[in-house]
């Protein structure tokens, strides 16, 4: 059976130029700095980014990790959003590597702002309480449904956390797409963090790899970190070649995959038993809520995979379906089909 595969943006395939660039790619021992591809990756994302420096690490999570470990120190608290990737879905890294203690908050529809955060920070100085290290936010933010942070609101959360001496780590998996949804360069987003990830594997269709940003002195640090944690390679100009053709070409057309999720928000929202505001999926994943159809989202993943959509869920209320570039407006036309026939059934 063919799936139309609304699971991650993780699951495209690489571009035939893709590829092509990995068969030809130039490459050296990256442990020894000497892998020219891997260098020019990591000189690109920094300069599109405006940071001093760029290192080109296997995933996300790692990349995140690498900078919670950087920032904070043991016994220091980590303010993230109540849904963020790091919170839930990287194994308890926060506490298992950096010893540290994630205090989560909720922002009001999942948006975080400055008085959200501000509520979370411990009293500095008073030895009852273990101190913020690190403020760590998410955009777009995917468990939420791909929504978007505002510039203003980033602005003001980092100018606020830095007045009192506390960075500000950005898990930018997709910023590509924040960028896209708010119209301004992803140098814009960065601007204000301390450090900044970002997946080339997500829309951007690299079958591997993301980057961490930052000042020279915390990429110098960050390497380190990376070979404790087995994540120093060596010929992998033949994966960072892939994502040089991801920055270079695949950025652009972000906003195709947001027009697919417009489509397939606003016709689930059409469904009976589904609950979605299609203005809560501005970006490419679309988050809703499909308990008044009497299924848990297990059911229902099961129930679509039989009829040919893979979809997966945020919790036993809320599906999650993503677009991306590997899948076409006609597909996610067939695949509202399925879901009104599986709730008709
Ligand atoms: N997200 C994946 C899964 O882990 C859920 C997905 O399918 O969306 N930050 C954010 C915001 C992410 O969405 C992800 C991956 C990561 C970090 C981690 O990236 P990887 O998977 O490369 O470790």
């Amino acid at each position: 059976m063919t799936y139309i595969d609304l699971g991650s943006d993780t699951v495209t395939k690489p571009t035939p130029e893709m590829r092509e660039a990995m068969a030809r790619a130039d490459v050296g021992d990256d442990v020894y700095g000497e892998d020219p591809t891997v260098n020019r990756l990591q000189e690109m994302a920094a300069k599109r980014l405006g940071k001093e420096a760029g290192l080109f690490v296997p995933t996300g999570t790692m990349g995140n990790q690498l900078c919670l470990k950087l920032h904070t120190s043991p016994g220091q608290e980590v303010v993230v959003e109540e849904r963020s990737h790091m919170y839930n879905l990287e194994m308890a890294g926060t506490a298992a590597l950096s010893g540290a203690q994630a205090h989560p908050v909720r922002g009001p529809g999942g948006i975080l702002d400055w008085n959200s955060v501000a509520a979370a920070i411990r009293p500095r100085g008073d030895t009852h309480f273990a101190q913020t290290g690190l403020i760590a936010l998410e955009n777009t933010q995917n468990l939420n449904g791909g929504t978007v942070m505002s510039l203003q609101a980033m602005k003001e959360i980092c100018a606020h956390a830095h007045e009192m001496g506390i960075p500000v780590h950005l898990d930018g998996a997709r910023i590509f797409n924040a960028a896209t949804a708010l119209k301004i360069e992803v140098a814009d987003i960065a601007a204000p963090f301390d450090s900044v990830m970002f997946c080339l594997s997500k829309g951007l269709g690299a079958p591997v790899g993301s980057m961490v940003v930052g000042p020279r002195s915390l990429i110098e640090r960050a390497i380190p970190l990376r070979r404790m944690l087995g994540g120093a390679m060596r010929q992998v100009g033949v994966l960072a070649a892939a994502g040089i053709v991801a920055l270079e070409k695949m950025t652009e057309r972000l906003g195709e995959d947001h027009q697919k999720a417009r489509l397939l928000a606003t016709g689930l929202a059409r469904i009976p038993g589904i609950d979605l505001d299609p203005e809560r999926a501005p970006t490419n994943i679309v988050v809703f809520d499909i308990t008044a159809t009497g299924l848990t989202t297990t059911e229902m993943i099961v129930k679509l995979k039989a009829h040919g959509v893979l979809a997966t869920s945020v919790d036993a209320q809320h599906m999650r379906m993503v677009t991306h570039m590997d899948v076409t407006e006609g597909e996610c036309e067939a695949a509202l089909d399925v879901v009104r026939r599986v709730l008709s059934e």
